[in-house]
């Protein structure tokens, strides 16, 4: 015999089913989440048609409460759900609609970046060198051991490797030490006469320190040319610092040492500081050194199978980092790379 459906249970069901189906034509009905959180607290609010029912059950004889709760509990949890989807709904509208960007909101202000010192400083060296008939070329940062020395004239066990030795990959190749691979590329593609300048990242064993970093920027230049000497490469460079650093700059070559060019010479400016009688920033010498260079090699010509016989050249090279050290007076070659915007900001 089923068991009698006590008269309490039967109008507390009557009940949760009226609630039921009242909620249910509401939230179907609801047209915007407004008027959807209406029906929300009409039913769960403090003051709730669910809400005060939940709270007559404590009232019930202990034997219906169980069954009175399982109830209204579970109408609790079909009502949360029920006006959930509704909501994901009116969500989902809103957006297809594109109400969701309300473009009377303030904007979010985008502040305007800057061209970093070391790009600034490349892009005037080679604006100068590309008014003097130079093509401004690229090539890799990881490069062939061929590229970085042999074709360089720096043989296998030539000391000027050991200063480079660090930066080797698995498969022999190494991050370049100079960007003058990248006018041995160019060589092996293109015939003569050409001027061209390679300005990119360069890779040293270096500890770093004030003046030292283990990647710093370089330009490199090579012309080669019938009869090039040593006076068409003191008129390049004679342009170049006067443009660089004012019409005043004077500029002298001290003898030096390069694997691949010969003659080779260091090349000092007139301190752009105290303009040669002495100073901090010169160490009381009057002379800044800035770049190296020299009148290219005949075995470099040989590696690329140019004729030195018919060919001659100059290449030059500087350090991107100490020339933009020396025009905005920076102090330690770190600040370029911190990224910190007040210090980048300044440019
Ligand atoms: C320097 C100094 C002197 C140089 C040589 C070459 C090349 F490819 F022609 F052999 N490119 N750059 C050179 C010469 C670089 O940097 C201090």
């Amino acid at each position: 015999m089923p068991e009698k459906i006590p008269q309490k249970i039967k109008s507390l069901r009557k009940k949760t089913e009226k609630i039921e189906k009242e909620a249910w034509l509401l939230i179907e009905d609801a047209k915007t989440l407004e008027e959807l959180d209406k029906v929300r607290v009409g039913f769960l609010g403090r003051n709730g048609t669910l809400t005060q029912l939940l709270k007559t059950i404590p009232q019930l004889a202990l034997k219906y409460r169980p069954e009175a709760g399982r109830l209204a509990n579970a109408l609790k949890r079909k009502l949360e759900e029920n006006l959930r989807e509704k909501i994901d709904a009116l969500h989902k509208e809103k957006e297809e609609k594109g109400l969701e960007i309300d473009i009377t909101m303030p904007g979010c202000a985008q502040e305007l970046g800057s061209t970093h010192p070391i790009s600034q400083t490349m892009a005037e060296i080679s604006r100068i060198f590309k008014n003097l008939g130079f093509k401004v070329v690229d090539g890799p940062e990881v490069e062939t051991e061929y590229h970085n020395f042999t074709a360089l004239n720096i043989p296998e066990g030539h000391p000027s490797r050991e200063t480079f030795h660090t930066f080797y990959l698995d498969d022999g190749t190494l991050l370049r030490s100079q960007t003058s691979p990248v006018q041995i590329r160019v060589m092996q593609k293109e015939k003569p006469p050409l001027r061209i300048i390679a300005p990119g990242k360069v890779y040293r064993p270096d500890a770093t320190d004030a003046s030292h970093s283990f990647m710093f920027h370089q330009v490199e230049g090579l012309a080669v040319d019938k009869k090039i000497n040593l006076a068409d490469l003191k008129g390049a460079l004679t342009v170049f610092v006067r443009e660089m650093f004012g019409k005043k700059t004077k500029m002298r070559f001290r003898p030096h040492f390069f694997p691949f060019t010969e003659p080779s010479a260091e090349v000092d400016i007139s301190c752009i500081i105290c303009g040669g009688s002495g100073c901090r920033v010169c160490s009381f010498k009057g002379w800044l050194e800035i770049l190296g260079a020299g009148i290219v090699d005949p075995n470099v010509f040989k590696a690329v199978k140019y004729d030195p016989e018919s060919w001659s050249g100059y290449a030059f090279g500087m350090g991107v980092e100490r020339i933009a050290m020396l025009k905005y007076g920076i102090t330690d070659i770190r600040m370029f790379f911190e990224n910190d915007v007040r210090f980048l900001r300044q440019f």
